[in-house]
């Protein structure tokens, strides 16, 4: 039993898209939660047991899962015929797992500081900043249309992910301008648009 909270337009989105990428929407209970917003709009909701109220969480015969890459590795793992992720003993599992754990562990941090418009030398001496994010994905997709070769991953879906919510942060480069239009004109992009749009709390 695989239960998934939910909250339109938010982080969760990317794991309602890669249930549909996966072709198992049908095998998963979507609950749709409220969630305290940037704008301050909305709150934790009590339906969600998420410790600190955030979404996504995926909860599985009784065991949380928390954190979208997490919950990414973890579905791709669970459902691999789609081939959107990599299980154990593929050649390049390795570099799957890379990406999904600098996204959450590098991407979003330098994201956020940047949108918050914060520098200081401990971050960038940690995290480093947007032209190495910028210069790690071009150096990939100048090689390949997607980050693990030839075909659209579970990667590509998360690593997208910034540029969809904030297309003002595309940077100026074609490789990774054209890496979005692909990933984007994939037809589960606009059905989770039209989830959200269908699912949005009042
Ligand atoms: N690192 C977490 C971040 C989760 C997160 O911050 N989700 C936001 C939605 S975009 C949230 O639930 N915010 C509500 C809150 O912070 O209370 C992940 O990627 O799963």
């Amino acid at each position: 039993m695989l239960t998934l909270y939910h909250s339109p337009r938010s982080r969760s989105s990317r794991i309602v898209r890669l249930l549909d990428e996966l072709g198992v929407l049908d095998q998963v209970d979507i609950r749709i939660v409220s969630i305290a917003r940037n704008d301050g709009s909305g709150g934790a909701d009590p339906a969600n047991p998420h410790p600190e109220g955030k979404v996504p969480l995926l909860v599985h015969d009784g065991v949380a899962i928390w954190e979208t890459s997490a919950i990414i590795l973890y579905l791709t793992d669970l459902f691999p015929v789609a081939g959107l992720g990599r299980v154990v003993g593929t050649a390049d599992r390795g570099t799957y797992l890379s990406w999904l754990a600098w996204y959450g562990d590098v991407v979003e941090p330098v994201i956020v500081c940047a949108a918050a418009g914060i520098s200081h030398p401990f971050l960038d001496a940690t995290f480093r900043g947007v032209p190495e994010v910028v210069a790690r994905l071009s150096a990939q997709l100048s090689k390949t249309p997607y980050l693990l070769g030839e075909a659209f991953s579970a990667a590509d879906l998360l690593l997208v992910s910034p540029y969809v919510w904030f297309p003002e942060a595309t940077p100026d480069v074609a490789s990774i301008k054209d890496w979005i239009d692909r990933c984007q004109a994939r037809p589960a992009a606009q059905r989770i648009m039209d989830f959200d749009a269908a699912h949005t709390l009042p």
